[in-house]
């Protein structure tokens, strides 16, 4: 099977929340040699893309975005080993989290996954994660780099929030942020005081490698 189509396939089982289809798909994409990281992006995550349209369009409804973020992590079970499969460095500690008000988390777990396989140790603190306890983390874990997630556009400016409670307390110098996430842009970023904006997992993490390497 050509990679142009066995891309297309998750793309469309993602799109069809079609959970044993996907898990198929994923399993197909190993077996044809497809890069993991490219069945995440250019095939399950363009999926996403779809159904995000779909929901606008109103033909999908809520139920079917839960469904979605379901399926995909299904398929990101198979994939993920595949993700990590990489000789380990200790590049040092990240702390990550999903914004106050937003539980979006599968493009924040690709980070993670994908920090630990760069060799970053991640301290994950989930979804929904208040300032308070981003600083806190800050102050007990003291990471070289803290990554901040948004998917909402209602729950991007929770960041802007996060780095003035880390001015507040004496930490912003401590610790490099980098945020991401669809509705952020690099503007956006620099506006806030962010030190790096990432469009994608891949482009956080060399942006994170290249801090401490
Ligand atoms: Co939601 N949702 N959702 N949703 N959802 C979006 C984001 C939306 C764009 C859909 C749409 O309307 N087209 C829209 C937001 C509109 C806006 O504000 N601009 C939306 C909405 C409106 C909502 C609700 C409000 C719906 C409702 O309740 N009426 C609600 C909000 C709940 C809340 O958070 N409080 C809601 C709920 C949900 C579910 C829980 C059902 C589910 C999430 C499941 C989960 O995450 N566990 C869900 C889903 C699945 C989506 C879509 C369809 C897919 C998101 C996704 O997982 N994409 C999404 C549409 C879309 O994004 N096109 C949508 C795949 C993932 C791999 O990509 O997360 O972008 P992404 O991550 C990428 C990059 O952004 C980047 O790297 C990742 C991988 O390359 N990245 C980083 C992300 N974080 C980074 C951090 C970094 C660096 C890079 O450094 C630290």
């Amino acid at each position: 099977m050509k990679e142009k189509d066995v891309l297309r396939r998750l793309r469309d089982c993602i799109v069809n929340l079609d959970i044993e289809g996907t898990k198929r798909a994923c399993k197909n994409a190993l077996a044809e040699g497809v890069p993991p990281m490219k069945a995440v992006t250019e095939g399950m995550a363009k999926g996403m893309d779809i159904v995000g349209q779909k929901y606008k369009a109103r033909e999908y409804f809520l139920a079917e975005l839960i469904m979605a973020g379901e399926v995909m992590k299904e398929g990101m079970k198979i994939l993920e080993p595949h993700l990590k499969d990489v000789e380990v460095k200790g590049l040092g500690k990240v702390v990550l989290g999903t914004v106050k008000g937003d539980l979006h988390d599968i493009g924040k777990n690709i980070v993670a996954t994908l920090m630990e396989a760069a060799g970053f140790d991640v301290i994950d603190l989930g979804v929904d994660v208040s300032a308070e306890k981003f600083v806190e983390s800050v102050r007990t874990h003291k990471p070289r780099i803290l990554g901040l997630s948004a998917l909402l556009t209602v729950t991007m400016p929770e960041m802007e929030n996060i780095l003035k409670e880390l001015e507040n307390a004496d930490l912003r110098d401590q610790v490099k942020v980098i945020v991401g996430g669809a509705p952020l842009t690099e503007e956006y970023s620099k506006k806030i005081g962010a030190d790096a904006y990432a469009t994608d997992a891949v482009t956080g993490v060399n942006i994170c490698k290249k801090w401490v390497e």
